[in-house]
């Protein structure tokens, strides 16, 4: 593919010096912001995150925050997820959907305190649909983007990493928990989270000029654990079934298609938009859903939708494959049909390069 052209609206992050520094060989751009996508290849930084550590730049996962009296009311309004438990030093995966029950986007959101939350953002832009609820229900809340970026630690060394920079209590805690850890006289918010499946940290660098002593820092305290610069993994995350919004999902599907009924509330208290639209989906369960997908031999990219086809009939889609080396199979997420959707079932997928024979699976690999 041909480069990017660098401009004022492909945004650069706090710790772009540091990625160009590492030799990053390839970029996507994520809610109008650089992202990289490979530093030595797709396979080397894949079997690296499986068996080091990784510092990787995912500033583009925007914050939006809500600050105010209504801050509460409106982060229900946005998610048929019950956030009624839901205190400071909890981040929850939360889908948010418009009034149809289509995805928006699937965000963490981090509760900071009784008036303040932190929505963590895929790649949609979400600020403007906040903006606009907040404003048509006159809410009493302020809706904007913090200078705030995240940087992940992800991998099977990331607990001792981490520990190096913020001190051992960061090994104490719990998945999608976080809490302030000091780092050079400043405290940090910390989260264990990240989209991996190998565990790690994910630190919200609060003001820009704090990214890059972090990155630093990381770099400097990890070589003997032979970390590196990483991004988000293609591979891996197909794999462990993580989901990226604009590929696997998007407003034409619900959270039930998508697998994530469980975070959508039955209960009728719950007021958010698409709450009517929802309730009636989980009462008829959704006609199709996410799949795992193996194919045998080579695939060309798979850059666009392909086509689940059955005798002129389309019965689903694949939109995101890789080439697995742990797993000897092309890997792959699609929406496939209730009729085909059970285990072991064969399908017909059309590729740019031709028809290809796929697997259907009811689990992922991790
Ligand atoms: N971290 C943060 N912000 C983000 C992402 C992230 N914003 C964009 C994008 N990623 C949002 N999408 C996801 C998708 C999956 C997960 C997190 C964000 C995830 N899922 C876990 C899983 O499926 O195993 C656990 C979900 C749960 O059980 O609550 O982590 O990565 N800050």
């Amino acid at each position: 593919m041909a480069s990017i052209t660098p401009s004022r609206r492909v945004r650069r992050t706090p710790f772009s010096d540091g990625v160009e520094a590492a030799g990053v060989k390839g970029y996507t751009v994520y809610n109008h912001m650089l992202l990289a996508s490979v530093f030595r290849s797709a396979e080397e930084d894949y079997r690296h995150l499986k068996s080091a550590v990784q510092v990787w730049d995912v500033s583009c996962e925007r914050q939006v925050e809500l600050r105010g009296p209504d801050a509460g009311r409106l982060m229900q309004m946005l998610t048929p997820r019950d956030l009624r438990g839901m205190l400071p030093g909890m981040c929850y995966y939360v889908p948010v959907v418009d009034g149809t029950g289509g995805m928006l986007n699937d965000p963490v959101a981090l509760m900071l305190s009784d008036d303040r939350y932190w929505v963590s953002i895929a790649d949609s832009d979400l600020l403007l649909w906040i903006k606009g609820l907040a404003h048509a229900l006159y809410l009493d809340v302020i809706v904007d983007e913090p200078d705030v970026s995240p940087l992940a630690i992800q991998g099977p060394k990331a607990d001792e990493l981490a520990a190096r920079v913020f001190g051992d209590s960061v090994k104490d805690l719990r998945f999608f928990r976080y809490g302030y850890f000091n780092f050079q006289g400043q405290m940090m918010l910390v989260a264990r989270s990240g989209y991996s499946k190998q565990g790690g940290f994910e630190v919200y660098v609060e003001g820009s000029q704090n990214g890059m002593p972090l990155w630093n820092a990381l770099m400097e305290a990890g070589k003997d654990l032979d970390v590196h610069a990483g991004c988000p993994s293609a591979i891996e995350r197909i794999e462990g079934g993580l989901l990226s919004y604009g590929n696997d999902m998007t407003r034409d599907n619900t959270p039930h298609e998508c697998g994530l009924g469980k975070f959508c509330s039955t209960q009728a208290a719950i007021g958010c938009v698409g709450r009517d639209a929802l309730l009636r989906v989980a009462k008829e369960g959704p006609v199709k859903q996410i799949r795992a997908l193996s194919f045998e031999g080579d695939l060309p990219p798979c850059d666009r939708l392909w086509r689940i086809v059955e005798k002129g009939n389309v019965i689903g889609q694949v939109t995101s494959a890789a080439k697995s080396p742990d797993f000897d199979t092309n890997v792959a997420i699609g929406m496939v049909r209730m009729t085909h959707w059970n285990e072991g079932t064969k399908v017909q997928v059309d590729t740019q390069d031709g028809l290809r024979t796929a697997t259907v699976h009811e689990k992922f690999w991790i």
